[in-house]
């Protein structure tokens, strides 16, 4: 019987469609179909376990799963030993305290004694221990944005993206503890049959995300500018430079960090480049 890594997937929600995309993305075939609890990747020794996103690092401290994706959050409440393999980045998001619009709040002093709501208590009580603050923590599960209005916690703590969910209830997000994306989580304990599987994921799910942190521009430029141009680019490798018809300009290509890319992108401007072309990468191995 062939070795397969085990992966566990969210079976369904914020985690799941971005999860299976980067694996499809490192040329991986397979179905991907919901109903399922598990299934085999055609072309890679690899298995899909599809589970609710709590489940997962428990799955895989276990062993049922050799590597698992998860929001950070669910690794740091958990706090099992298990090893972070890689920062996915994406399912960005905190963990925030939120209060009525007519609590005042001037810093976390302002929760001692406070009953506090949240599906994250551990995460919350470390926060509170480092800032030597007592209040009095209810774990929900859910819903938790409706329970001051309710009556059962003077604040909550919850995650949140754009804030939205916090303003329809009549809260105030006041202060950010923690912040979280997917991660790749690993049992630490693999074989080496399944750690070489592991590595041969890894060298193309790295490819895949190097490919979403940067662009490819390519555009012309006056000669006599070339030194400046290559101090504001500076490139992973050195820029390519192709000779124009008119020898006083001259063709580069080159790829861009994507967070740097306009600041990049005004300073060519003010080079005199024209022509600029800005293309995704789809895949960049190192
Ligand atoms: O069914 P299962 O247990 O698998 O899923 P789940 O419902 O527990 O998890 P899910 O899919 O909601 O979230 C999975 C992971 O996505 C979380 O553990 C986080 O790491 C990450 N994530 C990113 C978020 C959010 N953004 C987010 N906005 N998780 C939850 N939210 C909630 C937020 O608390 C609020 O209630 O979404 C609501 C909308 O947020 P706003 O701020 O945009 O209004
Ligand atoms: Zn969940």
């Amino acid at each position: 019987m062939t070795t397969r890594l085990r992966i566990a997937v969210q079976k369904s929600g914020r985690l799941s469609e971005r999860s299976l995309q980067i694996i499809r993305d490192c040329g991986i075939r397979f179905g991907s179909d919901s109903r399922l609890l598990k299934e085999e990747a055609e072309n890679f020794p690899l298995e899909f376990l599809y589970l609710r996103d709590d489940d997962i690092p428990r799955y895989v401290n276990d062993g049922v799963a050799d590597i698992g994706i998860v929001g950070r959050n669910e690794y740091d409440e958990q706090d099992l030993p298990l090893e972070i393999i890689r920062d996915l980045g994406f399912s960005k998001c905190r963990l925030s305290v939120a209060v009525p619009i007519d609590f005042v709040y001037t810093g976390l002093a302002s929760l001692a004694g406070k009953r506090i709501a949240t599906s994250y208590p551990n995460i919350l009580r470390k926060k509170l221990g480092e800032a030597q603050i007592e209040a009095r923590i209810y774990e929900i599960s859910g819903s938790v944005e409706i329970t001051p209005s309710i009556g059962v916690a003077d604040a909550i703590c919850d995650l949140v993206s754009t804030g939205a969910t916090l303003a329809s209830n009549g809260l105030r997000e006041v202060e950010a503890i923690y912040h979280s994306t997917a991660v790749m989580i690993g049992h630490q304990g693999l074989s080496q049959e399944k750690r070489l599987i592991l590595e041969r994921l890894l060298l193309r799910i790295d490819a895949v995300l190097r490919a979403d942190d940067f662009k490819y521009i390519m555009f012309n430029v006056p000669k006599k500018h070339l030194d400046k141009v290559a101090a504001i680019i500076g490139g992973i490798t050195s820029p390519t430079v192709t000779p124009l018809l008119d020898a006083t300009w001259v063709a580069v290509q080159t790829v861009v960090r994507e967070a740097q890319f306009w600041d990049v992108l005004e300073q060519l401007k003010t080079l005199g480049a024209q022509g600029i072309l800005v293309t995704a990468i789809e895949k960049m191995a190192d």
